[in-house]
């Protein structure tokens, strides 16, 4: 039994962070028991062991619900080009960007995309994360594919983080189908993601739809893959410009858009329908130095959950702390800090389609983070601050 906790109870539509003082949380199997007030606390807790928190900020512990964490290699030469005056899309259509990672992940051992890989886990985990998404998409062959998505399952074997996979063979076109997209994912990606999904390695299906990746119509031909056998659908779209990716995702009913700087009112209605959630990137928009601002008026306008993540990958958002990206999407994006933590919370397991986590009630997994803080505004307010006192993972 937790005591002496300032529990932070988050409401989603419209975002409210509401704060008990003095309040207890009781612990069973993994599981929170009950939660309330500690004067309220039940007999049957009474004599459990107890960890007095001294008044410290309590909340579900975070959920990174995009990223690009497995990878080989890095970017820092693009960075400079970039300083220099090169654009994102010019250094993409010169071979640069995603296909260049895409060399050095394929050339990289399993066991060294995995070390490599976990120097950054392990710095979302100091941060109070125990959820995190984890995508493929620098393979864009089927063996390096099925090797990223095993990499990935492995961080959850070997860390105490609960891991969701989502396989992105659509990130863009392999320099050897260069000028040939239809058949790379006939012959390439579509084959590698029913593998994925045989192996049980995909919890979810994703794609990059932007004129230097795939149309909405070729982002389909994957869509209906996915929804022939059973799987969930997200989308990179309207990042770099509007080619209606999200429209085309709400169509197959998908968990989320992501990005989405370029998209228009007609596009946010039509997320508010199919009960889409925005995924916020703010880590891409401040590295790009992107100047468009996704719609966040209009996702309050129409009542789309927002949530907040980090994007980390090694050239739009070499981003390995959700704190960060919390500050970003309040300083850039102008989120409160209560929906920037129900950004990396409630929301973003809406955004993976998982139930049970996300927030402090009885039945939910007891995945805590607990803070020196007193606020939930200290989280996102601080720059380059950690105050995670003791994070909780399946009730330890
Ligand atoms: N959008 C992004 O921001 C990342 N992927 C995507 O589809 C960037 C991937 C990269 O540049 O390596
Ligand atoms: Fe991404």
């Amino acid at each position: 039994v937790l005591t002496h906790a300032t529990i932070a109870h988050i409401t989603a539509e419209p975002v409210s962070c509401d704060l008990q003082a003095k309040g207890a949380i009781a612990i069973d199997m993994g599981k929170i028991a009950w939660c309330g007030g500690m004067i309220e606390l039940p007999d049957a807790y009474r004599n459990w062991p107890t960890e007095n928190l001294e008044d410290r900020l309590v909340t579900p512990a975070l959920i990174d619900c995009h990223s690009h964490i497995v990878f080989g290699g890095n970017r820092a030469s693009e960075f400079e080009m970039r300083l220099e005056g090169a654009s994102y899309q010019e250094i993409s259509r010169a071979g640069g960007g995603i296909v260049s990672t895409v060399k050095a992940t394929r050339a990289a051992s399993e066991e060294a995309l995995l070390a490599d890989a976990l120097t950054r886990v392990d710095a979302l985990i100091r941060e109070g994360v125990a959820t995190l998404e984890i995508k493929s998409g620098y393979g864009l062959d089927v063996e390096t594919e099925l090797k990223m998505l095993r990499v990935a399952r492995r961080i959850g074997q070997v860390r105490n983080i609960h891991v969701r996979t989502s396989f992105l063979g659509a990130h863009t076109v392999p320099p050897e189908y260069s000028g040939r997209g239809d058949d790379y994912l006939d012959q390439v990606c579509i084959p590698a993601l029913r593998l994925a999904a045989e192996a049980g390695l995909a919890d979810a299906v994703d794609g990059f739809c932007e004129d230097i990746a795939f149309s909405p119509a070729q982002i389909a031909l994957v869509f209906d893959v996915a929804r022939q056998i059973g799987l969930p659908v997200k989308l990179h779209a309207e990042q770099l410009s509007n080619l209606g990716g999200a429209k085309l995702a709400a169509q197959y009913g998908a968990l989320s858009a992501d990005h989405l700087e370029y998209l228009d009112e007609d596009g946010v209605q039509v997320m508010a329908e199919e009960n889409m959630i925005a995924v916020l990137l703010p880590g891409a928009f401040y590295t790009l130095r992107e100047t468009q601002l996704p719609p966040i008026d209009l996702f309050r306008k129409y009542r789309v959950p927002m949530a907040v993540a980090t994007d980390c990958n090694p050239g739009s958002s070499p981003l390995a702390s959700l704190l960060i990206a919390m500050n970003m999407a309040c300083t850039l994006f102008r989120l409160t800090p209560d929906e920037a933590l129900a950004g990396v919370t409630v929301n973003a397991a809406r955004a993976l389609g998982i139930a049970g986590r996300g927030n402090i009630a009885p039945g939910m997994q007891a995945d805590l983070a607990i803070w020196n803080a007193a606020h939930p505004s200290e989280l996102s307010y601080r720059i380059g601050f950690n105050c995670l006192h003791r994070r909780i993972w399946s009730g330890t």
